[in-house]
């Protein structure tokens, strides 16, 4: 079939079984083909092509509305919405986003990115519909690793006690990223050997209904019965326990399995847990095989032997650096315990699982929960690393503020992902954490300006025993310096300079300091002579360093690839208003107040005016204007 034809998924009303079959081989071609050059969310697409063709079959969207949980799964809901013919733009520069987006589509009724907010969004939308006295379906999906996520259990909590109408799909491939790890998983590995729970249950209360009626004893009995089928067939019983109606498992590549279970559904009074197993890489081996998450989110790669198209030689992946530091000081310290929200593979931790499975913890989709339990451990004079993205740390602001640094815990946060991280978009830009962390009472915080000084930040953060400790870290591979062979403390809150000057000084930090030493190099052959400044604590700044240089009464231009509301320029600011230094130049350059889409990291650097040329033409407006004023 031409997917570029279509329009919406009203045509999918009209087609057989076997049509339907076909159409989802031509889905899977073309996406294993289109994101060959683009790269995305293979894995998690391949998995759902059945189940979303069913959904929009039985389901009249957007009127009845799909809601898909993290969203990173939901091309195949966009081909059938009418963008295959966009997909050559998937996760680029004003191109299709990689995640549902109200703006692309009437049909994106709920905007994603982190995980686990569908049900809950779902329960607002059955609220609405029944105060409005409407008509309609709300279906949330969700996968089993976001089903692990604080949030969900929370609304299947709410949902439970309130009865409303609701079809949850659980899409369950057992992987989350990487493969799912939990008590949850059990249960739901204990339903998936369990058969059809909800037929049987049916078929005996069928039974039952046709003996002869003698009395409430065999009501009774009959209720027993039923319960100790329930307890049977599924030991766990998580979701009837809760106030659904479990339904499943239902095999999610059988289009009949499937209408036949959605049609029971629909007929169902209140909320519905339809339990789907699928097969994450569906339709594409080396997908398929994957068992590790590898094939979950990938960059481009030869189609035919699905090999990755990667740089030769790259310089090391800071993820990497980190984890690799940390395992490497784990060794001679038993008190480094590893902890990671779900993201082993992406925080490439790897290594030191495998080294040390005893101190290492995957936590699931539950940055409160890993965040709170680094808080824990350090009370045990452990030495806890918590390994996180600067974009999910965002959900566990309170644990930071209230359990690591209130009680001044000897937590060493590693907050990867910092600054902007490209085709994933607005949900993943980790532009915040300066913004949301720098306010934290004994929280230090702190950036490195390439791995060199990042391996000594790590060694830093492990010696350091007065409080917590964070370190940011961008996306993607270092620069490619000489590294040390031993390591070293920096002194907390101390800055360096790294270019004498005395026309203007440039304040900055981790990855904008080549683009600082440009632009220094530049305005130097302009005939100013720049100062610029690694000021590599955000907190605390180096007083010492930065009363000097208000002294000198030089304009003063700090950049930040974070957002400049709060952030490492405004506590500069702050610093000279408190200090009586009022009529210095200080200009800020950094993300302005709004959310950035995706694009390449230099594309979106250049939409926002955080270039060389920018800042080269900024530094001479104010060094122009002090001449004026001079
Ligand atoms: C709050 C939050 N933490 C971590 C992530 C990173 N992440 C993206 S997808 C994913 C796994 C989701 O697993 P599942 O829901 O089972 O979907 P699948 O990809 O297996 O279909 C994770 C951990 C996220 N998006 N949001």
């Amino acid at each position: 079939m031409d997917l570029m034809s279509i329009k919406d998924p009203s045509f999918l009303k009209g087609l057989s079984t076997s049509e339907l079959e076909m159409l989802s081989g031509d889905i899977r071609n073309f996406l294993i083909e289109r994101l060959s050059s683009t790269g995305g969310h293979i894995g998690p697409n391949l998995g759902v092509v059945e189940l979303t063709i069913a959904l929009h079959k039985c389901f009249d969207s957007p009127k009845d509305k799909i809601l898909w949980d993290v969203g990173h799964q939901s091309y195949v809901h966009k081909i059938l919405t009418g963008r295959a013919s966009q997909f050559d733009t998937l996760r680029q520069y004003k191109g299709l986003c990689g995640f549902p987006k109200m703006a692309e589509s009437e049909h994106d009724v709920w905007e994603t990115g982190h995980s686990s907010t569908s049900l809950s969004a779902a329960m607002g939308m059955a609220i609405a519909r029944d105060l409005k006295k409407e008509n309609s379906y709300v279906i949330p999906v969700i996968g089993d690793g976001a089903l692990t996520g604080g949030m969900a259990l929370e609304a299947l909590n709410h949902i439970g006690h309130e009865k409303k109408n609701m079809i949850v799909i659980l899409n369950d491939n057992e992987m989350s990223i990487a493969p799912n790890v939990g008590a949850l998983h059990n249960v739901l590995g204990r339903l998936r050997t369990a058969g059809k729970y909800q037929w049987a249950k049916d078929e005996l209360e069928y039974l039952l209904k046709k003996i002869p009626a003698v009395g409430g004893k065999l009501a009774a009995t009959a209720e027993r019965v039923k319960d100790s089928l329930k307890y049977l067939f599924v030991s766990g019983v998580f979701f009837e326990e809760l106030g659904f109606t479990y339904l499943g498992p239902v095999d999610g590549h059988d289009y009949e399995n499937l209408f036949e279970n959605l049609s029971y559904a629909k007929k169902t009074e209140g909320p519905v847990l339809l339990h789907v197993i699928t097969k994450k890489g569906k339709g594409y081996q080396p997908a398929e095989n994957d068992t590790v998450g590898t094939w979950h989110g990938t960059g481009p790669y030869k189609m035919e032997t699905g090999d990755f198209v990667k740089p030769v030689n790259p310089p090391p992946a800071w993820s990497k650096l980190v984890s690799e530091t940390v395992r490497k000081l784990a060794r001679k310290d038993e008190r480094i315990v590893a902890i990671t929200p779900a993201m082993p593979v992406g925080s490439k931790l790897e290594g030191f699982a495998s080294e040390f499975p005893e101190r290492m913890y995957d936590v699931g989709i539950a940055e409160q929960h890993a965040a709170t339990v680094a808080a824990g451990l350090a009370t045990q004079k452990m030495k806890p690393f918590l390994a996180i993205y600067s974009t999910f740390l965002q959900r566990a602001y309170d644990q930071v503020l209230h359990d690591i640094c209130r009680q001044n815990l000897n937590v060493f946060i590693g907050i990867d992902r910092a600054g902007l991280v490209g085709s994933d978009g607005e949900t993943h830009q980790g532009v915040f954490d300066i913004a949301f962390l720098r306010h934290m009472p004994n929280l230090v915080l702190m950036m490195p300006k390439d791995e060199n000084e990042g391996q000594h930040m790590v060694y830093t953060a492990t010696q350091y025993d007065a409080g917590p400790i964070a370190m940011r870290f961008p996306r993607g591979n270092g620069l490619g310096v000489t590294m040390d062979e031993n390591l070293k403390t920096i002194p907390i809150g101390t800055w360096e300079v790294l270019k004498k000057g005395h026309d203007a000084a440039i304040l900055t930090f981790g990855t904008t300091i080549p683009m600082a030493m440009e632009a220094a190099n530049v305005l130097e052959k302009q005939g100013y002579s720049i100062k610029v400044i690694n000021a590599r604590f955000i907190k605390p700044l180096d007083e010492k360093m930065l009363l000097e240089l208000f002294k000198e009464n030089i304009p003063i231009f700090t950049i930040e690839e974070a957002v400049l509301q709060g952030g490492f320029g405004s506590s500069v600011l702050e610093f000279a208003q408190e200090k009586g230094f009022h009529h210095l130049e200080i200009d800020r350059m950094g993300i302005p107040d709004q959310f950035i889409e995706h694009g390449s990291v230099d594309e979106l650097l250049e939409e926002i005016g955080m270039t060389t040329n920018d800042v080269v033409i900024r530094i001479n407006k104010l060094a122009r204007k002090k001449q004026k004023r001079a």
